[in-house]
């Protein structure tokens, strides 16, 4: 499914609506006959001007509004995600808030047509327009806070990637700087992956694809890059691990654990087992979604640090790969392994 806030496009602050309402107000054109006594004309044109801006501003909130799904009906990993990204009951009260100007900005249109009705001097529609202007604006700026905050959410919310819930979708987990960001790059069609040398450069969901030949037809793999985890209790992950979790939790078919066998990341190997158990234990679902294992840096690891994981896990030869990330050492093992596992699937 495309991402559901791929339509949440640009917000403008107060600032701009009101100078796109106000521009688009005084270019406007009243249709009257080039005959009509003046005040008449005065009449028409403030009175059309009034309406423009109106009906710019709103039908630009209403577009705003309507540019964002219902969190609510969300599939279960949009809505998720999205609650971890933000905080939805504050984007539900900010919409209510620009809604409810609405019916304001309405009101200050009738008065104003009220008033213009009874207008006895040419100039006094000119002054009538300012105010009703002067009101617009008051009421536009006071949401300024209101339309930022959408579009800084919006940032976030169209960050998240577009899954199809058809195709295969493979999570590649483990602890911070173990490679996962290296190994997906390498792997999939998306070489835009960001590879650092400290933990929690991946803060977010990245997806790339893998396209696996098969006899009759050639399908895509979904292989999607997730944050570091930590071994720690749920209740003390921040939202970065959390949406590795959701992945592990609601989008993955099968799991690809990276341990870094050597103490490169900066994290222990002990901490790593605990969250492979945990991960094994929690979102396998009874051996429904595969686990493979990937001792990665292979250069970097010596005999006794691969021996030790293999001790702890009882991995014979074929349990695992041994990788490098870096050279792709061995990512062609892993590259067959899935085409195999997706082959016997046709
Ligand atoms: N020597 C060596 N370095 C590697 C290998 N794989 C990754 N690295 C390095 O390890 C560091 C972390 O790599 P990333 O791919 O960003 O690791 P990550 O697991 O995605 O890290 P986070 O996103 O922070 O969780 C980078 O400096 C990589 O160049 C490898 O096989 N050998
Ligand atoms: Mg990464």
């Amino acid at each position: 499914m495309k991402n559901p806030f791929s339509e949440f496009y640009h917000v403008p602050n107060s600032k701009e609506l009101l100078d796109i309402a106000f521009k688009k107000a005084m270019k406007s054109s009243a249709q009257v006959s080039k005959n009509a006594p003046i005040l008449i004309k005065a009449k028409k044109k403030e009175r059309k001007r009034i309406q423009v801006a109106i009906e710019e501003i709103i039908q630009r909130i209403l577009k705003i509004i309507k540019s964002v799904p219902m969190i609510d009906e969300l599939p279960a990993f949009y809505k998720e995600l999205a609650s971890i990204l933000i905080d939805t009951e504050k984007l539900k009260l900010t919409l209510g808030k620009l809604n409810g100007i609405l019916p304001v900005l309405s009101k200050i249109e009738r008065e104003h047509f009220k008033r213009l009705s009874k207008i006895e001097n040419p100039k006094e529609g000119d002054q009538i327009r300012r105010s009703a202007f002067g009101r617009i604006s008051s009421i536009v700026e006071k949401q300024n806070q209101n339309l930022e905050y959408l579009n800084q959410i919006r940032g976030k919310l169209r960050e998240i990637p577009s899954l199809d819930y058809e195709m295969p979708c493979i999570v590649f987990a483990g602890y911070p700087n173990v490679g996962k960001s290296s190994l997906v790059k390498n792997i999939s069609t998306n070489k835009k992956i960001e590879v650092q040398e400290y933990p929690f450069t991946t803060k977010r969901l990245i997806l790339g694809h893998l396209e696996i030949i098969r006899r009759f037809d050639k399908i895509k793999v979904q292989c999607v890059d997730t944050p570091g985890i930590l071994d720690r209790p749920m209740s003390k992950r921040n939202n970065i691990e959390l949406q590795a979790i959701l992945a592990l939790r609601l989008i993955a078919d099968q799991i690809i654990f990276v341990f870094d066998p050597t103490p490169s990341c900066g994290y222990r190997v002990d901490s790593q087992l605990e969250l492979y158990h945990e991960i094994h234990d929690q979102f396998t679902k009874q051996g429904e979604i595969p686990i493979t294992i990937i001792l990665n840096k292979k250069d970097l690891a010596s005999q006794p640090e691969i021996e030790y994981i293999k001790k702890r896990l009882t991995l014979h030869e074929t349990d695992y790969f041994l990788t490098n990330a870096i050279t792709g050492e061995n990512l062609d093992k892993v590259i067959e392994f899935l085409e195999m596992h997706y082959k016997i699937k046709e």
